[in-house]
């Protein structure tokens, strides 16, 4: 039997990283595993990712799977009669909620085929302090970030290698005394510790998440109150192309153009044999890269970018261009670009 597992949680806390950990993992152990990525719009740089690194995916974009719970359906359908797969790694858009009642039970009714997992909301540690103490993101936001853990079987602490004890024991509290019967966890997804723990809670159980009530005119307002940003841009090295200086340096413009820590941001660059990825978000504020393919770089390359921000969206595409226009060794041209505040969620499905 195909076991799904959704692994939710905020913006930036880790899912991705989580879910590819989790898939080298089981496929080291000689089990298949597909993903399925989900964005508000194309160009995705997660699924980007997931496919270099050989899995099967497949991508909804245009809005959160609750919304296109047929489409994901579908999805789900086509990769289980293509790849036959013993596990389903689901990350839906970080700032979605209610996840238990419009996608793991239509899921359980609709699929029976299926073995649904407990949901788990990844949390970085680091972020949601912030939010909780000084309040870095809207009221309605927070409250998303809030029901995600009140929702979810599991709450995981991700981010263990870079949270000092202190905040993981103060996030650990706090969720405790608003969460009852709450199960939290810490690992972290980038050096593996605590994964083992958590892989086989899930992987050995089956749940639907909490029933929990969800306001949905505060959710609406929560994710309106988000500036989205999805844009590829042709880059052009004016002097001896050097993209591992060129890339933390748009990213850094870029937060200097906002003047403001993004909630996300996701870059993923490719010239010729070289490709690296790199991110900001607020436990991390400096660009952290990670090349990909150390492979020669040519003088052009194309740059995706995903952007998360508390912004309004208007703000975003003149803080790309004159980002692109401050560049000191490089010329940029928009290829594509949207931004936008997502929609308010309607779900196709909801089961109480
Ligand atoms: N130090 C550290 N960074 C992490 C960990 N998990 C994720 N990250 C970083 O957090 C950022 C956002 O990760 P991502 O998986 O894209 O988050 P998502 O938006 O929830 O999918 C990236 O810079 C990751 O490298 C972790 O366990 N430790
Ligand atoms: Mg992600």
């Amino acid at each position: 039997m195909t076991r799904l597992v959704v692994i939710g949680g905020f913006l930036g806390a880790g899912k991705t990283t989580l879910m590819l950990a989790t898939a080298r993992r089981l496929a080291a152990r000689g089990k298949r595993v597909c993903m399925v990525t989900n964005d508000q719009a194309a160009d995705m740089v997660d699924t980007l990712l997931v496919r270099r690194a050989q899995f099967s995916a497949a991508e909804i974009s245009g809005g959160c799977i609750c919304c296109r719970f047929t489409e994901f359906t579908g999805e789900i359908g086509r990769l289980m009669r293509r790849h036959k797969p013993d596990v389903l790694l689901i990350e839906p858009v970080g700032s979605c909620v209610d996840l238990a009642a419009t996608v793991l039970r239509p899921l359980m009714q609709q699929l029976p085929e299926l073995s649904v997992a407990p949901l788990t909301a990844v949390v970085d540690p680091g972020a949601w302090l912030r939010i909780e103490n000084g309040g870095s993101l809207p009221r309605e936001t927070a409250y998303i970030y809030r029901k995600q853990m009140a929702e979810a079987d599991i709450v995981l602490l991700n981010k263990s290698d870079i949270t000092s004890r202190r905040t993981m024991s103060l996030v650990r509290a706090g969720i405790e005394a608003r969460v009852p019967r709450a199960r939290i966890l810490a690992a972290s997804a980038q050096t593996g510790k605590g994964m083992d723990r958590w892989s086989n809670q899930v992987l050995a159980s089956t749940g639907s998440g909490k029933r929990i009530r969800v306001n949905y005119d505060t959710y609406a307002k929560g994710e309106q109150a988000l500036g989205w940003l999805n844009a590829t841009v042709a880059l052009q090295a004016t002097k001896a192309p050097a993209w591992r200086r060129d890339l933390p340096e748009f990213m850094r413009r870029l937060c200097d153009a906002m003047d403001a820590v993004p909630v996300h941001l996701k870059c993923l660059l490719t010239s010729e044999a070289f490709v690296a990825v790199a991110n900001v978000t607020p436990s991390s504020p400096a660009p952290m890269v990670r090349v990909l393919a150390a492979g020669r770089g040519g003088p052009n390359a194309e740059l995706i970018v995903n952007l998360r921000t508390a912004l309004p969206p208007r703000v975003l595409r003149p803080a790309l261009i004159s980002t692109l226009e401050g560049m000191t060794h490089v010329r940029g041209t928009i290829v594509s670009e949207c931004s936008f505040a997502p929609a308010r969620p309607v779900p196709e499905y909801r089961v109480r």
